[in-house]
């Protein structure tokens, strides 16, 4: 079999994706997703430039050496938009192995650990009351884990609260929103929402939250420490995780488990991490961290250091990725927990696939690869829109993570 053509498919139905179909001279086609919020193109034009011809002709079923092939063979290794663009391949190669071989992905990689995906949602609200009553909204939906943002008195706005509260979408500016930031502000009021949550829910929810990248590693080391009572399944990248020895000074002070890793291209980025058992859950998706191949890597790795996957799932990630980590879930030994922020109407339309939500649990269904298909003609229809993610100052004006 050969690899005959491939093609990148950029659509908006609401958000930006993009989306890579291999096809070969057996009238099969796989489908991987390409999507890197905010810099959509840079990929789409990686793959369409740099990528695609080299796929040509190839055997398909070898996907080890196209990632070694494209991994090693670019010199200038790593990277978002590099390794987003070896993951969509990846992710197409096994959708297409999996076809040809006509079973649902899972089965390819050793098959069923679990019956279904725990999947946390996202709650949210202007004030903690409203933040409150939106969890109350996830666990009537079935949901076992939920993560919760909150306003914060003093700010315009804060990340994870958007204006609508089922599906809010932070990417909504032609050049990047700016947004006020204060940590101390912040330090003060998480500990009250989840003291609320805990009076109201009791202790059964599985409750998460994500500081987004914006502590230093005491501050991050003060929240988790004054979060210890309300036991949270995990605090979310408490500090920016370029600077990893970080992580030792947190991980001293507090008990509350720690997740990392949703911006993180390859083992690399996270080896020490997993190592000095330092994180109890890793973020990295099949999506930005070299796919199916690459992304079973890191989970192995993980499983020698009481490390569990905690895969990233916001709307940003196509439900093409989606429908890859489900079965990715389905197989890892020491998975932990999926993150899963619902798409819109559209984008379900223009992906149509094999997922289904029941009971707090995803399913990847049993469709041959998997399991995400998508309808070109009706993504025609949702032209590309330049959309940006917002940026933090603080209060003084300096430039601050968002
Ligand atoms: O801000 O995917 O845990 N989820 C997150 C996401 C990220 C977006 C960035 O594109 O942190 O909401
Ligand atoms: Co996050």
């Amino acid at each position: 079999m050969k690899i005959t053509s491939a093609k990148v498919i950029v659509t908006c139905p609401g958000r930006n994706f993009v989306t890579l179909k291999v096809a070969t001279d057996e009238g099969l086609h796989g489908l991987g997703d390409a999507t890197l919020n905010g810099r959509e193109l840079a990929v789409a034009s990686y793959l369409q430039d740099h990528v695609i011809p080299c796929l040509i002709g190839r055997d398909p079923c070898q996907s080890e050496d196209i990632w070694q092939f494209l991994y090693r063979g670019c010199y200038w290794r790593r990277g978002p938009v590099t390794m987003t663009a070896i993951s969509a391949v990846d992710t197409a190669l096994w959708d297409l192995k999996a076809k040809i071989a006509n079973m649902p992905l899972y089965q390819l990689l050793g098959g069923r650990s679990r019956d279904g995906v725990m999947v946390y949602g996202h709650a949210n609200g202007e004030d903690i009351a409203q933040t409150v009553d939106e969890v109350g909204r996830y666990l009537d939906m079935g949901y076992k884990a939920v993560r919760a943002q909150s306003g914060i008195p003093g700010l315009a706005s804060t990340y994870g609260v958007g204006k609508d509260r089922l599906f809010y979408e932070p990417a909504d500016a032609g050049l990047p929103a700016e947004n006020v930031w204060s940590t101390e502000k912040y330090l003060d009021h998480i500990p009250l929402l989840f003291d609320k949550l805990r009076e109201r829910y009791g202790y059964e929810p599985h409750l998460l939250h994500d500081a987004h990248h914006r502590l230093t590693p005491v501050e991050a080391a003060r929240l988790g420490k004054s979060l210890e009572d309300y036991r949270l399944f995990w605090l979310e990248d408490p500090v920016a995780a370029e600077n990893q020895e970080g992580f030792r000074l947190i991980r001293q002070h507090t008990v509350t488990p720690l997740a990392v890793g949703e911006v993180f291209n390859t083992i690399w980025d996270c080896k020490d991490l997993i190592q000095e058992q330092l994180i109890d859950y890793i973020r990295a998706t099949v999506l930005h961290a070299g796919g199916i191949t690459h992304l079973r890597r890191i989970a192995d790795l993980a499983a020698l250091y009481h490390v569990r996957t905690g895969c990233h799932g916001a709307t940003d990630l196509s439900p093409v990725c989606m429908g890859a980590a489900l079965h990715f879930d389905t197989w890892a030994p020491n998975f932990g927990i999926q993150e899963y922020m619902r798409h819109s109407r559209e984008t379900d339309e223009v992906f149509p696939h094999a997922y289904r939500f029941r009971d707090g649990f995803l399913y990847p269904g049993e469709a041959p690869g998997h399991g995400v298909d998508i309808d070109e003609k009706l993504a025609a229809k949702f032209p590309y829109q330049r959309a940006c993610l917002p940026v933090n100052r603080l209060e003084d004006g300096t430039m601050w993570n968002w």
